[in-house]
C-alpha cells in the first residue's frame, strides 16, 4: 500500500492537474464532475489526508465539524474563501490555502469583457443578428456609453482589482478606487485613492466589483450607494454576486439611473439567480467565467497542488488563509 496521501478531489480538473494529483498522491477524482453533497463529501472523507474543493462546495462551521479527524488540509480551488468557514477550521485544526494571483489577469480580462460587453450593447447586438433582427444601419443606431477618457471605480483593490485597473488605464480611464488600506504609490500607479465607498462613488462613470464577500460586503452596492453613483453609470462584478443588492440594481437598470450592468457573479448561482436579469437588454450576462482559461485552471490546480505539497514536506503553504 503506497504512503502517498489520498486527496479527495470534489470536480473534474483540467488534465494537467489530475495527472499531477495521480503522480504525488492518491486522488479520489470526480471523472463525470458530479456535485457532491455535504454528506458525501463527508462519508467521502473518511480516507482522505486532505480536500481539494471548489467554491461549489460549501465548508461551513456544521460540515467542519463533522469532517473526520484525518483530514489535514482544505486546498482549494478558488481564490475567494467564502464558501469555508474559516474559523471552524482554524478551530479543528485545519489547514486552509487559496489559489491567488495566477487567476488575476483572466478575471480581469472578464471584468474589461463585462464593462465594454454592458457599455456597447453587446448582448443586444449579438442577439438582433441572432434572430435575423437586423435590417437597417443608421447613425443613431444601438448608441452605446463610450468608456475611453472615463473614470473607472474599483472597490477593492486586491490583486485581481489592480490588474483591472492596469487594462482601464489601456482604454486611457482615470483610475479611482476604494480599498482597506491605501496601496503603496507603486502599486496604485496614479490611482486616486478614496477612503470610504462612499467617497468613491460620486466618481465611477464604471464601478467595478472586485473585493472579496464578506459579512461586511454583503449587498455593499444597494439602493443608497448606487444613488451616489453618477446618473448613466455602468456596474460590473465579477468578484461575488453577494456583494450586491439585486433588487436595487435592478431597479436603477429598469429606471434608467444606471445605463447597463456587466455581470459575472450572482446571488444565487448558478440556477437560481434573480429572473428579471434575464429579462433586461441592458445587462450583459456571463456564467462565472473570470477564470475559465487553460492556463488559469492549470495554474490555479498546480497553485493548489503547491500549497498540498507544502503541507505534507511540514512546510508552512504560502497560501494559507488558515
Ligand atoms: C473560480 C473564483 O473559478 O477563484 C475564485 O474565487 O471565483 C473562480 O474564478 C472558482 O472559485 C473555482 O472554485
Amino acid at each position: 500500500m503506497s504512503d502517498k496521501p489520498v486527496i479527495l478531489v470534489t470536480r473534474k480538473l483540467p488534465d494537467a492537474v489530475e495527472a499531477r494529483l495521480q503522480r504525488d498522491y492518491r486522488p479520489m477524482l470526480n471523472p463525470d464532475d458530479r456535485l457532491y453533497s455535504a454528506d458525501e463529501i463527508i462519508e467521502m472523507s473518511a480516507e482522505a489526508d486532505a480536500i481539494l474543493p471548489c467554491h461549489t462546495e460549501k465548508f461551513d462551521a456544521d460540515v467542519i465539524a463533522r469532517l473526520p479527524k484525518n483530514v489535514r488540509a482544505i486546498a482549494n480551488f478558488s481564490v475567494g474563501h467564502d464558501h469555508v468557514d474559516l474559523e471552524a477550521a482554524k478551530a479543528k485544526g485545519i489547514i486552509v490555502t487559496n489559489t491567488p494571483d495566477v487567476l488575476s489577469d483572466a478575471t480581469a480580462e472578464i471584468a474589461i469583457l463585462c464593462m465594454l460587453g454592458a457599455a456597447r450593447r453587446a448582448y443586444e447586438g449579438e442577439r438582433m443578428i441572432r434572430a435575423q433582427k437586423w435590417k437597417d444601419w443608421s447613425p443613431t443606431f444601438m448608441l452605446g456609453a463610450q468608456t475611453t477618457g472615463k473614470r473607472f471605480g474599483v472597490i477593492g483593490m486586491g490583486r485581481v482589482g489592480q490588474v483591472a485597473a492596469k487594462r482601464a488605464r489601456g482604454f486611457d480611464m482615470e483610475v479611482h478606487y476604494y480599498n482597506r488600506s491605501r496601496l503603496s504609490p507603486e502599486l496604485e500607479c496614479g490611482a486616486i485613492y478614496h477612503e470610504t465607498v462612499e467617497d468613491l462613488l460620486p466618481h465611477c462613470d464604471v464601478l467595478s466589483i472586485h473585493c472579496p464577500a464578506t459579512p461586511q460586503t454583503t449587498g455593499l452596492v444597494n439602493q443608497e450607494r448606487i444613488a451616489m453613483l453618477p446618473d448613466g453609470a455602468i456596474v460590473v462584478n465579477t468578484g461575488r454576486g453577494g456583494v450586491v443588492d439585486d433588487e436595487a440594481l435592478i431597479e436603477a437598470l429598469t429606471s434608467g439611473k444606471l445605463f447597463a450592468a456587466g455581470l459575472d457573479v450572482f446571488n444565487g448561482e448558478p440556477d437560481n439567480i434573480h429572473p428579471k436579469y434575464r429579462e433586461l437588454d441592458n445587462v450583459f450576462l456571463l456564467p462565472h467565467l473570470g477564470s475559465a482559461t487553460v492556463e488559469t485552471r492549470v495554474g490555479m490546480g498546480f497553485r493548489a497542488l503547491d500549497n498540498l505539497d507544502a503541507v505534507f514536506a511540514g512546510r508552512e503553504p504560502v497560501d494559507r488563509i488558515a
